[in-house]
């Protein structure tokens, strides 16, 4: 593999210092010699065979071998590429502490592979000289890479910074589009169709029906033991999956995870400040009052959420799919959106995309960036892409998410068999970066099943119901925006939840309304709107 010398490699937008300090970083770690095959005065790591080494940074679940080189995806790509990365693999529970420790202690890896970057984090750590910029090496060694962005220029435009250069290998994983994304819709209620059943009552379709729906479940033993034992509406209580928030929409906008929402006419609202909202609020708060939800809902984490969801002791909460939580039985079912006290259906659309920017980043310490850009550009390889995300075939020992077909270049997704879909894929999949488009269904994969069924919820039960024309796009901000929306955030959200929390429980939304939203301004609430704002007309003009 040629060598490429570092000044020649495009540094646009980085000042002399910057480049300086690049320069320093890398004479310190070539100094340090990290334990791999460093062959000292000649930069390329290259071995007698022509094999090339590489030193990566990762993560993985705790359930996956301690070293990837052990999956099967990366036993066939070292012998496809003769490249061998020498990893260093964490947990993803302490994964980003022993990433930012590393990357402070200027000992770089080579690249940070599934590196999970905010795009603040790309910025400053872009900034420091950390991470290079990477569009000369797209434009020269990475084909399949530019392929996906000429196929989906979006993308292009999505993982450009502000200052015109692309700093990480992104995650594109898409899943139908517009209101019928996957991610359209992130928290589905999952209702107990058995005690619906079991009390010969009908799906409720209003709020004031789900209001009642729900004292009975409370008051009259749907589960036939003799004891007061049911949970009418669980959830977890922050912004996410598990979130009761979904219910908001009967009330008006409706709120989102990232709270922004856009108005038909391309106008951002802070969902929070909204007068639907408090009127949701109250909502929530009366059913507290009649002790139907969840006391467990203010403090509990996942496994406590899962194990009574395990006992079907809900009768309505809150997941991204019921098979996670009370499994793949016919015990639950949807509960389609439901009319408020207007007589309205809506659902909220989330802003969320099958993108994530900052995956894996290519430090100033590589001295092989011709072999790193080859060996990333494999992974935007369709066949490629679709097992880095899933899994993999023809493992004689693990189970096998795909069955290949080497003749049509396809891969079909198998049976489940039972299987948890993320343990399952956690064990053989590598992540990182990727691309899936719409257009590889049926070419070069098969939907998985959960997929299938997701989509069909959303585009059948939820998008009919989603009024909201515009959603917040992916907006690439620069480093003063983030560092204004970063600041602002970390005190307005928190207030935001737990004004949430305690109005759920003290039924006070309407007397405190106008004190609260005096907060929200002193807060920054007008500032983080016009940044937003900027940003959205920036993206859709
Ligand atoms: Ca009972």
């Amino acid at each position: 593999m040629k060598k490429i010398n570092k000044p020649k490699v495009s540094f646009k937008a980085v000042s002399v210092s910057v480049l300086a300090s690049v320069l320093l970083l890398s004479a310190c770690t070539n100094g340090e010699n990290s334990g791999s095959a460093n062959s000292g005065s000649t930069s390329t790591e290259q071995e007698q065979s022509g094999k090339v080494t590489l030193n990566m940074m990762t993560q993985s679940s705790p359930t996956a071998p301690s070293d990837p080189n052990e999956k099967l995806i990366l036993k066939r790509l070292e012998e496809e590429t003769n490249v061998h990365i020498n990893w260093k693999n964490f947990t993803r529970d302490v994964f980003v502490e022993k990433r930012n420790l590393a990357m402070a202690s200027g000992d770089l890896p080579d690249a940070i592979f599934d590196a999970g970057y905010s795009d603040y984090e790309l910025l400053k750590l872009a900034k420091d000289g950390a991470i290079i910029p990477v569009n000369d090496m797209i434009e020269q060694y990475m084909p399949n890479f530019k392929k996906v962005l000429e196929e989906a220029p979006q993308y292009k435009t999505m993982i450009t910074a502000p200052d015109g250069n692309i700093y990480a290998f992104p995650w594109i994983e898409e899943l139908g589009s517009g209101k019928e994304r996957i991610q359209a819709v992130d928290a589905v209620p999952w209702i107990n169709t058995d005690w619906l059943k079991k009390l010969g009552l009908a799906m409720p379709k209003t709020t004031d029906e789900l209001k009642k729906v729900l004292i009975a479940f409370k008051t009259q033993d749907p589960n036939g033991n003799g004891k007061a034992d049911e949970i009418p509406l669980s959830f977890i209580n922050k912004p996410g999956a598990e979130d009761v928030a979904f219910l908001f929409a009967s009330f008006g906008l409706g709120e989102n995870p990232d709270h922004a929402v856009v108005t038909n006419d391309g106008k951002v609202v802070f969902a929070p400040a909204d007068e639907g909202y408090k009127n949701a609020v109250k909502f929530i708060s009366e059913l507290y009052k009649e002790g139907l939800v969840d006391l467990e809902a203010f403090t509990q984490d996942w496994s406590t959420y899962l194990a009574k969801g395990k006992d079907q002791k809900y009768g309505l909460y809150f997941s991204w799919d019921k098979a996670n939580i009370t499994g793949a039985n016919d015990s639950y079912d949807v509960m389609p959106p439901i009319a408020g006290p207007s007589g309205e259906i809506n659902v909220a659309r989330t802003n969320a995309l099958g993108l994530a920017r900052g995956r894996t980043v290519i430090t100033s310490a590589n001295k092989n960036l011709e072999a790193t850009a080859k060996w990333i550009d494999r992974m935007y390889d369709p066949i490629q892409s679709v097992q880095n995300n899933w899994g993999t075939y023809g493992d004689d020992k693990l189970q096998n998410i795909f069955e290949y077909d080497a003749e049509k270049k396809t891969l079909k997704h198998l049976p489940l068999d039972g299987a948890s879909p993320v343990e399952l894929r956690d064990k053989t999949s590598i992540a990182g970066p990727l691309a899936i488009l719409d257009s590889y269904y049926g070419t070069y994969t098969t939907l998985p099943d959960d997929a299938k069924e997701r989509l069909r919820i959303v585009k059948e039960v939820m998008a009919p119901h989603m009024k909201a024309e515009n959603v917040m796009p992916s907006v690439f901000n620069s480093i003063e925006e983030l560092d204004r929306l970063v600041t602002i955030e970390a005190d307005l959200f928190a207030y935001v939840l737990r004004m949430r929390s305690e109005w759920y429980q003290n039924g006070k939304v309407d007397e405190q309304w106008d004190a609260y939203l005096k907060e929200l301004d002193r807060l920054g609430l007008k500032e983080w709107l016009e940044i937003k704002q900027t940003g959205y007309d920036r993206a859709t003009q």
